[in-house]
């Protein structure tokens, strides 16, 4: 059967009015890519698997969500939707706001977005507005203009956007079969985490699948969900999660704790060691933030935390590589350039 996006697919199991009308980009469907040499660099001893969500349209999970939200609101009439980013939110909001002929209004942080992800807005015709502060006050001016004018508002906090995030626990648990042991993924507005749960719960009741425990991972100068309070300024490497006030937090916490599992943080270094790794081993190249659930599993092994159990991993990677092409060019300071002439190439590359 030919493939229409997650609405389509999953529509049955997702709470969404019946104004919804499909806006859709065929989003979802994104592979389970095992990963045991990755694993055997850990320890080994399980089976581990990526599930590269940078492989959605606009290259992050967020297009799971934004079908459903922007669906939502064109079907009830919304001319013009609007959100906070740290920068795949807005692209993704930007490239369903097209799709659905209506305005999107985008809102950054000034200078701590990545330049894929600010391009995307650009290119897809967003308004892109930058704002002197951080996403935490961007998410805050959003949500108060949204109550004052017909912006629909398309942040994690419209719950639409966890129905449609939901959608990848379930096609974890067809392609696995079951849900795996552990879950572990990136946090930073906490939505993700949340919706995985939804999900995980929502299939757990329908179809009689497991229940996994989740580790959330958070970077450590933005881990509010760690330290037990928001984080005024917060900074790390990983701008996707340079979040101080997750707007999903209680839930995040509470879906941790129900499942078993828990909210940790690594540091900048742990998550561009882990990216590289990722990256050089298995041939995944994945935005800095989406390193940081498989920096969580690593630092858990290390640390001896982690159930010896635990049979079946599953680590999301949230946005793709190319969202980011800056941090590793930062990082690769010389590239050897050469005259085009045949000796100057053997004796660089067989010295
Ligand atoms: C690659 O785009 O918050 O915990 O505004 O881009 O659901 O927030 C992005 C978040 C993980 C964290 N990985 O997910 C935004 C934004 C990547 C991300 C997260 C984000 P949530």
């Amino acid at each position: 059967m030919p493939y229409h996006g997650v609405i389509s697919r999953y529509g049955s199991l997702m709470d969404l009015p019946p104004h919804t009308h499909p806006v859709t980009l065929l989003e979802g469907n994104t592979p389970l890519i095992p990963v045991q040499r990755l694993a055997e660099e850990m320890g080994g001893g399980f089976d581990l698997y990526v599930k590269y969500e940078g492989l959605n349209p606009t290259g992050s999970f967020k297009d799971r969500g934004m079908t459903a939200a922007v669906s939502e609101a064109v079907g009830r009439g919304a001319r013009a939707v609007i959100c906070a980013s740290t920068g795949n939110t807005a692209a993704s909001a930007a490239a369903y706001a097209a799709r659905a002929g209506i305005r999107a209004v985008v809102l950054v942080p000034e200078g701590k977005i990545a330049l894929g992800k600010l391009a995307g807005a650009l290119a897809y015709g967003a308004q892109v507005v930058q704002v002197k502060g951080s996403f935490d006050d961007a998410l805050r001016l959003v949500v108060e203009i949204s109550r004052k004018h017909p912006l629909a508002l398309v942040n994690s906090i419209n719950p639409y956007r966890l129905e449609g995030q939901k959608t990848a626990a379930f096609e974890i648990c067809d392609t696995l079969g079951d849900a795996p042991d552990w879950l572990c993924l990136p946090v930073g507005n906490a939505g993700n985490i949340t919706a995985y749960w939804m999900g995980f719960r929502r299939y757990n009741a329908e179809k009689g699948t497991a229940l996994p425990r989740l580790l959330g991972v958070q970077a450590a100068g933005a881990a509010p969900l760690v330290v037990g309070h928001p984080v005024e300024r917060p900074e790390t490497v990983a701008t996707a999660i340079r979040i101080g006030r997750p707007a999903r937090g209680e839930q995040a916490l509470q879906a941790a704790q129900e499942s078993g599992g828990r909210i940790i943080a690594v540091s900048d270094d742990e998550i561009l060691a882990m990216q590289s790794l990722l990256a050089q081993l298995e041939g995944i190249w994945v935005e800095p933030a989406s390193a940081a659930g498989l920096a969580g599993l690593a630092a858990e092994i290390r640390a001896g935390r982690l159930d010896p159990r635990a049979k079946t991993i599953v680590a999301v990677c949230t946005g793709h590589g190319l969202k980011d092409p800056d941090i590793i060019l930062r990082r690769t300071p010389n590239i050897l350039t050469i005259p085009a002439e045949l000796a100057a190439l053997e004796e660089a590359v067989l010295g």
